[in-house]
């Protein structure tokens, strides 16, 4: 007898779990349309066979910038299944965020919606990029009018482990953005780690159903959601846009929801939030940002669920996550909970030494999920690292008697809001830009939605008038909306300390207030 080989390509391990059933509802998506199961495997072969048409190069990027559909999550699977690396892009950018991404990545093919094709052609042909395809959210777009002449079979490209499957951009905290590589070992055993810690059921014990209500462009909504949801062969209900009215109304017919903290406040916002209404779901997952405890404790007063919440980043997967199962102890809010199985977790002081329970210092990993490097950048990939191969997280924290983490800070100079990462760095660079101005400090501070959203502190040169409004205008007009500072004051001077660095925690704690 053979032995059965384990799929080492993500998209092919993704497969093993699918019902058995194909014909049954895979995807319900909001405009009303159902996907089975035959309906993924179909749409992403004829893809993948269009991407191998095209004689792509071994580990070409396939850079990817369209609204959420269920034909976006179909060219993932299609670029997986070619052996091919994909490459998600915020729609928010714009296009001086996009000509870099596209010159660093040097992607093969760009998809982009029809209604950018104009500029984001122009930037990828420039580039060196040989397709540019469109893909709307209407089911239309060049990619799908060439895939329909391809073959609903394919055979799924070979992919080792360390094969790369994915490039996840970050921002860097030198205003630099850097592609985090994520292979198909990294992305499959997180999503293993991860079907077993949260319980996700067989169909035999009931089924899952997930709402998907997440961008499909980051880590949250690409790897953990999806990911999830496929490998138990578990529905998802597909919602193009998070909105709490709506998320309510699948909560009788769903059981897993996964949403960034700002998501969990909008809900808490609605009246008809009860207990009754979400009678059905099994698991609400939170991450991606620090979930507040008066967040935690409402919504268990209101639903009388405890929300799971885990941490993670692009460059690791996830990397901790409160239990799910009684037995293996308490939720607990203002943690993240142990590290998960195969996960080694540490903190350590400036010098590097590790810390007893209890300390707190930086928090570094090591583990399956952490991802193969920074795209084009080793000094910057070994400066991260330790001699013994601890990734450094950036993130401050502890871990007390239980092994539970608690996350307090950050080393690095990052405002997280509503669960998108925004570098004060990249924002000042172009604040400094700006006609009249000598200098600036963007600080985040607490908000009631967001959890944390930027403000800006500008210097204008001398004899020059600065309005705030229009400084504002002018990066609303050049960067993604959700990096615009919500606040801008134009001020003399910046606090500095002895050695002449602005001091941003006093600006933290003034304009918290203000
Ligand atoms: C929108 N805006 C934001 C914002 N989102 N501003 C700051 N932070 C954000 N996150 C701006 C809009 O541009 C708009 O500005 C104004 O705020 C109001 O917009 P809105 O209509 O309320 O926003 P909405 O479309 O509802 O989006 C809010 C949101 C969205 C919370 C649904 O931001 C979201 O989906 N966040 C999830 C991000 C995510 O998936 N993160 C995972 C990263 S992975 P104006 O001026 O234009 O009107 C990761 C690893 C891990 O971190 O551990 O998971
Ligand atoms: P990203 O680079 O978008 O993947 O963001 C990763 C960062 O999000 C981490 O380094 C943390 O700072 C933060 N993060 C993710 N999950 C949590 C959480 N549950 N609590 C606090 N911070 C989190």
């Amino acid at each position: 007898m053979q032995a059965h080989k384990p799929q080492t390509n993500l998209f092919a391990a993704l497969c093993e779990g699918f019902p058995a059933d194909l014909q049954s509802v895979a995807v319900e998506a909001d405009h009303g349309l159902r996907y089975s199961w035959q309906d993924l495997l179909d749409a992403s072969a004829m893809l993948s066979n269009l991407l191998e048409s095209l004689e792509l190069p071994a580990g070409a990027r396939i850079a990817v910038q369209v609204e959420k559909s269920v034909e976006a999550l179909t060219l993932y699977l299609a670029t997986l299944r070619a052996g091919l690396v994909y490459l998600p892009l915020n729609t928010a950018y714009q296009s001086a965020e996009m000509a870099y991404f596209i010159e660093d990545a040097k992607p093969a093919v760009v998809v982009c919606s029809g209604i950018n094709f104009g500029w984001v052609s122009k930037l990828a042909f420039t580039a060196g990029t040989a397709y540019v395809f469109t893909l709307n959210d209407d089911r239309s777009g060049s990619l799908l009018d060439r895939a329909a002449a391809f073959s609903r079979n394919h055979p799924v490209a070979q992919s080792a482990p360390d094969d790369l499957a994915a490039i996840i951009y970050t921002s860097g905290t030198t205003g630099r953005s850097k592609g985090a590589m994520l292979s198909h070992g990294n992305l499959l055993s997180n999503a293993r780690v991860l079907q077993k810690k949260w319980g996700w059921r067989s169909a035999a014990q009931g089924g899952d159903v997930l709402i998907h209500a997440l961008p499909i462009f980051h880590v949250h909504g690409l790897f953990v959601a999806i990911h999830g949801a496929l490998l138990n062969g578990s529905k998802m209900i597909w919602l193009a846009k998070f909105d709490p009215k709506t998320v309510l109304r699948h909560f009788a017919h769903a059981t897993v929801f996964m949403g960034v903290p700002t998501l969990y406040v909008r809900l808490l916002g609605e009246s008809g939030l009860t207990r009754q209404v979400v009678n059905n779901m099994r698991l609400f997952i939170s991450g991606s940002a620090p979930l507040l405890i008066e967040t935690f404790t409402d919504w268990q007063t209101r639903t009388g669920h405890t929300i799971l919440e885990r941490y993670g980043m692009s460059e690791t997967i996830m990397l901790t996550s409160n239990p799910y199962f009684e037995q293996e102890g308490a939720r607990i809010g203002g943690t993240v909970g142990p590290a998960l199985p195969g996960v080694q977790l540490r903190v350590v002081a400036d010098d590097g030494q590790v810390l007893p329970v209890g300390e707190v210092g930086g928090v570094q990993v090591k583990g399956p999920g952490v991802f193969q490097g920074y795209w084009n950048m080793p000094e910057k990939t070994a400066e991260e690292f330790t001699a013994d191969g601890f990734f450094k997280t950036g993130d401050v924290g502890r871990v007390d008697a239980q092994g539970y983490v608690t996350i307090v800070g950050r080393s690095k100079d990052l405002i997280i809001s509503g669960g998108y990462n925004v570098y004060p760095a990249e924002i000042e660079g172009y604040i400094n830009a700006l006609a009249g101005v000598a200098e600036s400090a963007v600080v985040g501070v607490p908000d009631a939605d967001f959890g944390e959203v930027g403000v800006a502190v500008v210097i204008a040169k001398p004899g020059v008038e600065l309005d705030p409004g229009a400084i504002l205008a002018q990066l609303k007009a050049t960067l993604a909306n959700f990096k615009i500072p919500k606040r801008c004051y134009v001020v003399k001077e910046l606090p500095r300390n002895a050695m002449g660095k602005v001091q941003k925690n006093l600006l933290r704690a003034q304009y918290q207030a203000a």
